[in-house]
């Protein structure tokens, strides 16, 4: 479908004239970038944004040097108001699962769904530079090693995208992925994407019923039961599976047919190749009960009943459209929005509402960055990105200031607009979870409640209306109470908070994970994080709003305290499941208590909690983790130190008010030290995980939470240094000393 382009060796000067990229908000926080034309570049001139995120210079003046941790704070936000968008939320980049972009690719070239030239160049470039410098290959995310999934997958693309076999980063990737043994050990995933784009047969894959669907919804494995990411994947996946969707040969296909193996295509042993998964890619082996249920499958697949087949894909295209619909065409996240265009387009053709609505939303994913253009993990990380910063300036007290508070309403008016009002159009027939009252990750109009998103959303929104006299109040008390109303209904049985639903299935379902590559994701699980969020928001609701279900909320923080405590881990910290990693979770964690009353003084798990981040604080005062804690369960140093890490470790200690200044100042010295002199911070290591072997990245991160701790800091010393002066210990600031009043011991 794409010619050929001709290619530079390398990806480090950009293949399109970047003055030309604009980024697109609409009022919604949906995001996507433009490449004028030479007339239009004249009338709509680069914004900081649009420069920042694509890596052209700002040209900022430098700031003031900051003399105490406040100044830094204020400088810091002073460079990120830069950022901020007219809409009022701060757009970013989401990228850092290197098997997005394959499914965006070859999900458009079998669905004849074109990209500009421009995209496509800059594609190109993305993948030349996300190449290893060293054997050229392609891994599982950004900073992982290379993989089969990440090779095969992404040398596909570049081929797709008009890339010679002969260029010598082709040339490069091949070697590597021959060294590999070929792309026959592709994790089970892989080998769908192949298949689809007919360069591996559909005989190698699995089978992937959609007759599960037709099972009653009692049965402990219905797809509804699953992890909703995991029920999403495989709704179109078997569908795709089911009619062995694959593209039409051309001469590109069979060319990659023979440069994908180190075998001739046409004489691989095809069935051999289902469980056969390369060990470099291998993270979860199938478990043996898995291996007897495809054991099953595999020969049901060869005497299947034509009329239950059908019923089954009926069923599932059904799905495929309630969800389409339910998000606008955004659908759960990149894979199933892939996965559903192609599904649509088989159906429905392409001169229709339905593609050009697909169309529209996968520009949503697209973004171009500095290294070039690649697909996010989600269509951003809108609400996740806007309730931080909010915090961050409300604790700090930087919102007060004459000079940030327009910028502050515009944030608020946006938290607004973004909290869902009403329940999905499809509701119980797409067994969705409620969503009046919530927030999502993204955008409204993607519309999945989060736990911990509705949490943060809701306490970013009692601090802007509440602890600031200049704000509106847009969001009433009704709208609030509907959004603790949510969180309410999001408890499991035994405390804890799952991220988008209660728990469905029962823990075994786990041993029927198909996919190789990924941990724990066939259902949903309690995670400290989302289950801190929500006695964070509810314990600061409560304060502001005492009679509201007010037995109901105490019961609820209390059976979710109980439910911290047991996740703590014998060495004090949290495991955290989407923020790397301990770090991440003991500094929700710690927040949690102290809202219940739990500090250093008041609680052994506190107190524990403390002494384990203590005792990785490093040399230099900073705290550095590698994303590896979350792969290996343990913690796992990174080489150097981390601002953001340092950030929420030293936020973790104050929080648990942790009574010696001295970690806290050695740590507000780090990141200052790490200081730009026009206020910002470098990007340093990936910040996010899921899945427990995908690391993704918070761009955002390393302002709001160096903001939120900078400012935080300041303050909280000061009150140490005066307490300890007055011969008090009393290390609370007006943020902690309000647990007092509402402790539930
Ligand atoms: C996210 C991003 C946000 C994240 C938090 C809100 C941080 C978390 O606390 C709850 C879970 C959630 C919403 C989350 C779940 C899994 C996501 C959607 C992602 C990590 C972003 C990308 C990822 C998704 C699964 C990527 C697609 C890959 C598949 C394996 C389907």
């Amino acid at each position: 479908m794409w010619g050929p382009v001709d290619i530079p060796d390398d990806g480090r000067e950009p293949f399109t004239d970047y003055t030309r990229w604009r980024l697109t908000c609409d009022d919604q926080g949906n995001h996507t970038w433009d490449y004028l034309s030479p007339q239009d570049v004249a009338r709509r001139p680069q914004t900081a944004v649009d420069k920042y995120w694509l890596g052209l210079p700002l040209n900022l003046p430098s700031l003031p040097p900051a003399k105490n941790a406040l100044e830094a704070a204020r400088n810091g936000y002073t460079f990120y108001k830069h950022l901020q968008a007219p809409t009022g939320h701060w757009p970013g980049d989401y990228d850092g699962p290197m098997f997005l972009l394959p499914g965006l690719v070859i999900g458009s070239y079998v669905s004849g769904m074109d990209f500009a030239h421009e995209e496509r160049l800059e594609m190109i470039r993305y993948l030349l530079n996300r190449a290893h410098h060293d054997d050229g290959g392609w891994g599982i995310h950004v900073e992982g090693p290379s993989t089969v999934f990440g090779t095969a997958l992404n040398y596909c693309v570049m081929r797709l995208l008009g890339v010679h076999a002969d260029h010598p980063a082709l040339v490069k990737a091949r070697a590597t992925l021959h060294k590999l043994g070929g792309a026959t050990g592709i994790p089970s995933w892989g080998k769908f994407w192949l298949s689809i784009l007919n360069v591996y047969d559909w005989d190698g894959n699995n089978c992937i019923p959609a007759e599960l669907w037709l099972l009653p919804e009692w049965v402990p494995i219905h797809p509804h039961r699953w992890w909703i990411h995991t029920r999403q994947v495989y709704i179109p996946m078997s569908y795709l599976y089911g009619i062995r969707f694959k593209a039409e040969d051309n001469d590109l296909i069979l060319s990659l047919r023979q440069e994908l193996y180190v075998q001739d295509y046409y004489s691989i042993d095809w069935p051999a190749q289902r469980d056969h998964v390369n060990e470099v890619d291998l993270y979860v082996a199938h478990h043996p009960f898995m291996t007897l249920i495809y054991g099953i499958l595999n020969s049901y697949e060869s005497c299947v009943l034509p009329p239950v087949r059908k019923a089954a894909l009926a069923r599932a295209y059904e799905l495929i459209v309630l969800e389409d619909e339910n998000t606008g065409y955004q659908t759960l996240g990149p894979v199933n929005k892939m996965m559903n265009l192609i599904c649509r387009t088989h159906v429905e053709g392409r001169d229709n509402e339905v593609f050009r609505q697909h169309l529209r939303a996968r520009r949503d994913f697209m973004w171009t960055s500095a290294r070039g253009m690649t697909m996010l993990g989600t269509n951003g990380s809108q609400l996740w990105d806007i309730a931080f910063i909010c915090q961050a300036l409300v604790e700090s007290g930087l919102a007060e200031e004459e000079e940030n508070k327009e910028s502050l309403v515009k944030a608020l008016q946006w938290l607004d607009q973004c909290q869902m009002r009403e329940n999905p159009k499809h509701y119980e027939t797409a067994y969705r979870h409620s969503t009046k009252g919530a927030w999502p990750f993204s955008t409204k109009q993607q519309g999945y409640t989060v736990s911990d998103c509705t949490g943060e959303a809701t306490k970013a929104v009692i601090y802007l209306q509440e602890h600031l006299d200049f704000t509106p109040k847009l969001v009433s008390k009704g709208r609030l109470c509907d959004a603790v109303d949510v969180m309410l209904s999001m408890q499991n049985s035994n405390g804890g908070f799952a991220s988008y639903e209660l728990i469905r299935g029962p823990q075994w379902l786990e041993w029927l994970n198909p996919a190789e590559v990924f941990s724990d994701i066939m259902i949903e699980y309690n995670y400290p994080e989302c289950t801190t969020s929500v006695i964070t928001a509810l314990s600061i609701f409560r304060q502001q709003y005492p009679d509201y279900r007010t037995k109901d909320i105490e019961r609820t923080i209390q059976s979710a305290v109980k439910w911290v405590h047991k996740a703590q881990k014998p060495e004090g910290g949290w495991y955290g499941s989407w923020g790397i990693c301990f770090t991440y979770a003991t500094m929700f964690a710690l927040e949690s208590l102290a809202l219940v009353g739990e500090t250093y003084a008041t609680s052994e798990s506190a107190r524990r909690a403390c002494q384990f981040l203590l005792g990785k604080q490093r040399e230099d005062g900073g705290w550095g983790e590698s994303y590896k804690s979350c792969e290996l369960l343990v913690w796992t140093e990174h080489e150097q130190t981390q601002v953001v890490q340092t950030s929420w470790a030293a936020m973790a200690l104050m929080y648990a008010q942790y009574p010696d200044p001295d970690p806290i100042e050695r740590a507000v010295k780090m990141v200052m030290s790490r200081q730009l002199p026009d206020g910002s911070w470098a990007q340093e290591a990936i910040e996010g995980i899921f899945n427990k072997n995908v690391a993704i990245v918070y761009p955002n991160f390393k302002f709001s939470f160096t903001i939120w701790m900078l400012g935080k800091a300041h303050k909280y010393l000061e009150n140490l240094r005066a307490s300890k002066a007055n011969g008090i210990l009393n290390g609370g600031d007006k943020w902690t000393g309000h647990t007092n009043g509402n402790a539930s011991h």
